[in-house]
């Protein structure tokens, strides 16, 4: 059986969409963040050191795997259990994108938007370092999420314009930016949050997922 060990609020709403786009039969086990701290409970740290979600562990067909990162699990399942959908052949110009993409989001995007949030919450008698480091911040975040936008002139999905793992993956960039940017800034990465807003499986997994701030407002 495939169990995610789902975070309210958190990157794993994206392993939830993927198993709902392949159909597949999981079992979702959910953590609820602190109210004070926002972080995840220590229970999770049982699961797996690191107390991060998502947490995929398989003890499918005798497994016991138990495996960490979003990208990662997105590329397990995709391999394992995608019988050759949303993953792009290997050895195909598609794949090499297709990789780049899934690590991407992970490896760069993603830093200089948590750094925008980290450096919003420090208080105004440690805000003068922090201010000292938004032009560095504002200027990376425009530098990442406008290659993000520019990648997706003209098409819908990041990779031969047709959905994959890595659009699941970079879902994640383009439903927090507009926390840190004006939503209208970026049209193609809107359209793109639109887009995943709009699949079935997208809106299956927020049921199944509970409290999710960064979902469809309507
Ligand atoms: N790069 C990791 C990040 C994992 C991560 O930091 N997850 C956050 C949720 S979005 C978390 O578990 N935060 C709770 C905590 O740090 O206590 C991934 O993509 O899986």
């Amino acid at each position: 059986m495939l169990t995610v060990h789902h975070l309210n609020n958190s990157r794993s709403q994206r392993i939830l969409w993927l198993l709902e786009e392949l159909e597949l039969d999981y079992k979702i086990a959910s953590y609820h963040r602190d109210a004070d701290t926002n972080l995840a409970p220590p229970e999770l740290e049982a699961i797996q050191q690191l107390g991060k979600s998502p947490v995929l562990t398989d003890t499918t067909s005798g497994h016991d795997r138990t495996i960490i990162e979003s990208g990662a699990i997105v590329d397990y399942i995709l391999r394992h259990y995608g019988e050759g959908r949303l993953l792009p052949k290997t050895g195909t110009e598609e794949y090499e994108a297709y990789l780049q993409w899934l690590h991407y989001a992970e490896g760069s995007a993603i830093l200089p938007l948590m750094l925008k949030l980290y450096t919003s919450r420090l208080s105004p008698t440690q805000d003068e370092s922090g201010a000292a480091l938004q032009t560095r911040i504002n200027d990376e975040m425009q530098r990442h999420l406008g290659y993000l936008d520019q990648a997706l002139e003209g098409v819908d999905w990041f990779v031969g314009n047709s959905l994959s793992g890595a659009d699941i993956q970079l879902s994640f960039i383009a439903e927090i930016a507009p926390l840190m940017l004006p939503s209208d800034s970026m049209t193609n990465l809107s359209l793109f949050r639109q887009r995943c807003h709009s699949r079935p499986a997208y809106r299956r997994a927020l049921e199944k997922g509970g409290l999710y701030a960064y979902g469809p407002s309507d």
